[in-house]
């Protein structure tokens, strides 16, 4: 590719000829609609020039996804718990035979012959070499060199591109084509670092000093600071079994934060004295992921997941997946894409997987390996090195807004294959609210001109995802009182204002198992805000939310004054970073128990939980602020910043045990 963009560069073409309308027998493919002031449109490119051809093939069944997720996650099909192999998974998407032989022959009529096509071993895609003369007959369109005014790249695209009628259905994407991506690295060897504004990475740890007056054992001061002590008793979930269950795990996944065994041990030694010194996680590193790390450069995300996982889980396995060389996970990149690493080492078929016009990791957002950089890790992208674990918890969340649409799509994808293979997937709601985090030109948070419309979080949006929200027990309340939604104004108790994360996606509309909460909700509790819904534009009729969008969270668990070791000292941490691995700590318990009776790992939970409200503690205090509102507030039944409510084991596990 560099050899190519250099040869464009150095060609002058003049070429005025306009494009002939394409024939009635093509249609519109793909057409660039957005103007991107960042790109400069240059000259036409010399038609003997040899273009690298992808064409990405449309996956078979893609658009049956939730249905089959519902097949085998919904308490009520007789098909519950009988989850997919990953052969299963990928014979059900793999484009069909009609789409490969519709295409090839298409390709092979004009004058593509067969031996210039490779197909990959995927089936996601054919590639060849053309030159562009031989791509503007067959796409009827016109190539002209694009220039990234930021970076000095080049690259080769069209603003439309047509194909056969016949064969448009079996073709998702032909590259290059519309899209304008070239890698953040300048073009010039002269570096002009990009500056990332740290919203790919987890919530800021919000770390508090630790009150004097705390009894460990003692669930009188849950008010004061939450110990292992104080969610065994709000959730109702007994000291940890005698033995584990073989293969059973959580996976925890960090980037960019590390755990120090000091801590655990600090932690362990004052809270925890059946679990012994020296207990960790199993590190699975992900592209030369380096974890532990000293006392000294203690991560507060890494220390508090493991710091509330292994009390409820242990003596279970808990796996860490950390992610990413330290050039790229320390954030001096201009990377932001974190999750698809992870979910290639541990899904190889994601590696090259073919879907809303992208195949493998995006060129622009993701890390590139090997990391060409000094001290990168020199080895290629790892793709499928890992199992995933039956539980998967990750406390990292950024805001729709900060991606493009079909990167987002085909993650969220990948997430339900994984459901389809049994993986409950758990992920934090975000600590801003209602609003995203303030980054430039955001300083609120919050979207539109005016900076009022509420953000929605990625990936949570996604539905396949299990999102978990905050809640607090507020001074002088009990364990035994009824929790509230975590909102804590600035100074109390952390310097930062910290509210629950929770409103509606801007891209995915509510799943099948959310659909009549969600209608319950608006029909019981109507919020008094404006909403814009349906086909109309961000913030149409002064809307701050999307009526229409899927809403989250799904759940919640407590997620404030949590007491931690970080750093070798004792303080207070809180944030929906806690929330997540204690939720997914209680289903991996859950999950536990039924292999211990013969059955499978729950899944995706979603479905069941939507059917059982009635095994989670329904939260009807409280509101998440953001956007200069009071945000949403917590009522009777499902409410966008607690969910369903936070978890009851017992009844949890009845029902869990009571499912095939
Ligand atoms: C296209 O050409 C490049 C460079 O000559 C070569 O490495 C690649 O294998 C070719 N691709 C196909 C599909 O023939
Ligand atoms: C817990 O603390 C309370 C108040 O300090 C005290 O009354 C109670 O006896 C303590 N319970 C236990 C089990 O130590
Ligand atoms: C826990 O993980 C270790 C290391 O991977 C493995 O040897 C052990 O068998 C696992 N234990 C269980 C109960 O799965
Ligand atoms: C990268 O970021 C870390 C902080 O995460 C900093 O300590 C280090 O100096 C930075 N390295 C470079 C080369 O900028
Ligand atoms: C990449 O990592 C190496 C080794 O830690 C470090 O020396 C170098 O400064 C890093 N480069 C950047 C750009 O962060
Ligand atoms: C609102 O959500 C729906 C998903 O149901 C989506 O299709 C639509 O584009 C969203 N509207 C805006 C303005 O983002
Ligand atoms: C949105 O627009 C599409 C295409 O114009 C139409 O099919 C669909 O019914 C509209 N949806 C709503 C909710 O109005
Ligand atoms: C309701 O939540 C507020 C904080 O939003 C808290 O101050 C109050 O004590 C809670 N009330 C009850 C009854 O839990
Ligand atoms: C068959 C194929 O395309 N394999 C590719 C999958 O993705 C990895 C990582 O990007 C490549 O190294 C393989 O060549």
């Amino acid at each position: 590719m560099v050899r190519l963009l250099a040869a464009l560069a150095s060609t002058a073409v003049i070429l005025l000829c306009d494009a002939s309308p394409a024939p009635s027998t093509h249609a519109v493919h793909e057409k660039r609609d957005v103007t991107h002031s960042r790109w400069m449109k240059r000259d036409r490119i010399d038609p003997t020039i040899k273009l690298p051809m992808r064409v990405g093939l449309s996956q078979s069944n893609l658009d049956r996804g939730m249905d089959y997720v519902m097949d085998v996650s919904h308490p009520a099909s007789p098909n519950y718990g009988k989850h997919w192999t990953a052969k299963q998974v990928a014979d059900a998407f793999a484009p069909s035979e009609e789409t490969v032989e519709s295409v090839r022959n298409w390709l092979v009529s004009s004058g593509i012959s067969r031996d210039r096509i490779a197909h990959s071993d995927n089936q996601g895609w054919f590639a060849f070499n053309a030159s562009v003369h031989e791509v503007e007959d067959l796409l009827q369109t016109q190539y002209h060199r694009y220039e990234d005014s930021e970076t000095g790249h080049s690259v080769p695209a069209c603003e439309v591109y047509h194909v056969p009628k016949t064969v448009q259905r079996h073709v998702d994407y032909i590259t290059p084509g519309v899209g304008l991506r070239a890698p953040n690295r300048p073009a010039h060897g002269k570096s002009k670092r990009m500056k990332r504004d740290g919203s790919a990475r987890h919530d800021p740890i919000k770390m508090a000093k630790m009150p004097v007056r705390v009894d460990y054992g003692n669930v009188s001061t849950c008010d004061v600071a939450i110990t292992p002590a104080c969610i065994r008793a709000l959730y109702n979930v007994p000291l940890p079994p005698k033995t584990a269950q073989p293969g059973n795990s959580i996976g925890i996944f960090e980037d960019g934060d590390f755990y120090t065994q000091e801590d655990l041990n600090l932690f362990f030694a004052n809270f925890t004295p059946y679990i012994p010194q020296g207990t960790h996680p199993t590190l699975d590193s992900i592209d030369g992921a380096v974890a532990p790390v000293p006392v000294t450069e203690a991560g507060g995300e890494s220390d508090l997941d493991f710091e509330l996982s292994f009390p409820i889980v242990y003596p279970t396995n808990v796996t860490l997946f950390q992610t990413d060389d330290i050039n790229y996970s320390n954030g001096n990149l201009s990377t932001v894409g974190i999750y698809n690493d992870w979910l290639d080492a541990i899904d190889g078929s994601y590696c090259n997987y073919t879907a809303f016009g992208e195949t493998g990791n995006d060129p622009v957002l993701d890390p590139t390996y090997p990391d060409p950089l000094p001290g990168g890790y020199k080895g290629q992208l790892e793709c499928g090195v890992y199992q995933p674990t039956n539980v998967l918890s990750a406390s990292y969340s950024s805001q729709e807004y900060d991606k493009p649409e079909y990167y987002q799509r085909r993650q969220c994808n990948e997430f339900m294959k994984l459901a389809l293979q049994g993986h409950s997937i758990f992920f934090s709601s975000g600590d801003t609210g209602v609003a995203g985090r303030p980054a430039n030109p955001r300083p609120n948070g919050c979207l539109g001109s005016d900076n009022t419309i509420f953000n929605p979080r990625y990936p949570d949006s996604c539905p396949y995802i299990t999102v978990v929200g905050a809640t607090k027990v507020y001074p002088g309340k009990t364990v035994f009182d009824p929790e509230s939604a975590a909102n804590d104004p600035a100074g109390q108790p952390y310097s930062s204002a910290y509210s629950t994360g929770g409103g509606f996606s801007n891209i995915y509309s509510p799943p099948p198992w959310q659909q009549s909460a969600i209608s319950t909700y608006f029909t019981d509790h109507n919020p008094p805000y404006p909403y814009y819904s349906g086909n109309d534009s961000l913030g149409a009729n002064g809307g701050l939310y999307n009526r229409s969008g899927r809403g989250y969270p799904d759940v919640s668990a407590n997620g404030d004054n949590i007491a931690v070791y970080v750093g070798g000292q004792p303080g207070l941490s809180g944030g929906t970073s806690a929330s997540t691995p204690i939720f997914a700590s209680i289903v991996t318990r859950i999950n536990n128990e039924r292999l211990a009776a013969g059955k499978g790992p729950v899944g995706f939970i979603s479905p069941v939980l939507y059917a059982h409200p009635e095994v989670l503690n329904d939260i009807k205090n409280g509101s998440n602020p953001g956007c200069n509102t009071d945000g949403f507030q917590a009522v009777e039944g499902w409410d966008p910043l607690t969910g369903l409510g936070t978890p009851n084991y017992e009844k949890m596990l009845d029902l869990f045990l009571s499912l095939p």
